[in-house]
């Protein structure tokens, strides 16, 4: 295992393959959860899980499970992995470097005929942005048992489209009940999505929290009218009332620094004309914090301000929280074997928190789980501009490979690791 590397040339090659489904015109990636080229990603991947004699199944609300089998069959998997759709501008690497990477590690694996006593499982999960189905995580999410899949295939996308039907359409309802079954452990490789870790020169992130959120959707109704003839104390203008409590959230977030996060990220405007006073407008909110009761404060501080507002502008105004997920600590032993992989590669290191969320923040409710980051390039995600280097790519697969298989061999009892067979 000591000298054990991936292939960093094939990881690269992969990404950018997978890169090439739904690339912008700016070096992006557009991959909405369940379109055409979300269905594209999915063939493509386990065409390659195939190619590399992994046994491939599909569940319920669409996660992909590619397994390689233990030694001993009857252990519960070593599972890894992350999610292949992205952001309307999206970068090449949000949830495909963990899901390659991933797939990298079993085919190291298997160039050096490593075997490993328990079986491991490389995980694609369905819908983790919520960026055209809201919730986010809604596969992982379903797979925890923090959703029922029929809320989970209620949801409907901008144009009233619903997940389930979508589901169906790019043929992804799979057979294998999504719920939960006997993990022994999960670990995700993830770009960092912030600038921490490239200030500091850092290699390797060992994520040992991962932030609180809420997200809100708001209604902010007033009094379509004329732009011309209305006077402007007689107006009940949506747009000025959400204008204002858009400032309001930026002021909570601030309020809250450093560790607070506070966005409007979505908003629609009624009727969107030139001259008509907008009589309506829904607006989306993020609220995020690793402490659970700054993240409660927030909340209140949001409610306080967005009726304050609204009252008197006389503006009708309807908060609906969608979402809520509390802080999530990992699983010390997991982070320390994320420790110790970046150790043994001589790489940098640093405990980090995670103010993104990921799928990992499910499978933590329910079995031992940990994340690995590596910097990205100015710290941007949720940008085409997205980037990491070759570099950045395999050494967070190869401390992935560390991780998984020291836990994969560890002996039971929480001993340490045998020495994986050759
Ligand atoms: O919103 C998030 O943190 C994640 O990218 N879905
Ligand atoms: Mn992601
Ligand atoms: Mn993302």
């Amino acid at each position: 295992m000591q000298n054990l590397r991936v292939n960093a040339e094939r990881l690269w090659r992969s990404l950018m393959e997978m890169a090439g489904i739904g690339a912008t015109a700016k070096g992006g990636v557009c991959r909405l959860t369940l379109t055409d080229l979300d269905r594209a990603s999915r063939d493509l991947f386990i065409k390659w899980c195939r190619e590399a004699g992994l046994a491939v199944s599909v569940d319920g609300i669409g996660n992909i499970f590619a397994r390689r089998q233990g030694t001993d069959p009857g252990r519960p998997p070593v599972a890894f992995g992350s999610h292949l759709d992205t952001q309307p501008t999206g970068g090449k690497f949000d949830g495909a470097l963990g899901v390659l990477a991933g797939l990298e590690v079993m085919r190291t694996l298997n160039d050096h005929g490593v075997e490993t006593e328990r079986p491991l499982e490389l995980v694609s999960w369905t819908n983790e942005e919520g960026s055209r189905f809201a919730p986010p995580m809604l596969g992982s999410g379903v797979f925890c048992g923090v959703f029922k899949i029929e809320e989970a295939f209620a949801r409907r996308d901008v144009d009233g489209k619903s997940f389930g039907e979508e589901l169906r359409r790019i043929g992804y309802e799979g057979q294998a009940p999504a719920r939960l079954r006997p993990i022994d452990a999960y670990f995700e490789l993830h770009i960092e999505q912030g600038p921490v870790l490239e200030d500091e020169g850092i290699a390797i992130g060992a994520v040992t929290v991962a932030n609180g959120q809420r997200w809100y959707d708001a209604s902010v109704t007033g009094l379509e009218a004329h732009a011309g003839p209305t006077p402007m104390r007689r107006r009940r203008d949506a747009l000025l009332g959400a204008s204002r409590m858009v400032e309001a959230v930026n002021r909570i977030g601030l309020d809250h620094e450093p560790a607070a996060c506070a966005t409007v990220g979505f908003m629609r405007v009624m009727p969107n004309s030139r001259n008509v006073i907008p009589g309506r407008v829904d607006f989306t909110v993020d609220l995020r914090h690793p402490d659970d009761s700054r993240l409660l404060a927030m909340d209140a501080a949001l409610r306080r301000a967005l009726k304050e507002i609204a009252g008197p502008a006389g503006l009708a105004l309807d908060l609906k929280e969608l979402f809520y997920v509390p802080p999530a600590p990992f699983d010390a032993e997991c982070v320390a074997l994320v420790r110790a992989g970046a150790r043994e590669l001589g790489l940098s290191q640093r405990d980090i928190g995670s103010a993104a969320g990921h799928d990992a923040v499910y499978m933590n409710k329910v079995v031992p789980t940990a994340m690995i980051f590596v910097p990205c390039e100015g710290g941007i995600s949720h940008n085409e501009a997205e980037n990491i280097s070759s570099e950045a790519a395999a050494n967070g697969a190869d401390v992935l490979l560390r991780a998984v298989v020291a836990r994969a061999e560890r002996r039971a009892g929480g001993r340490g690791p045998r020495a994986a067979r050759h």
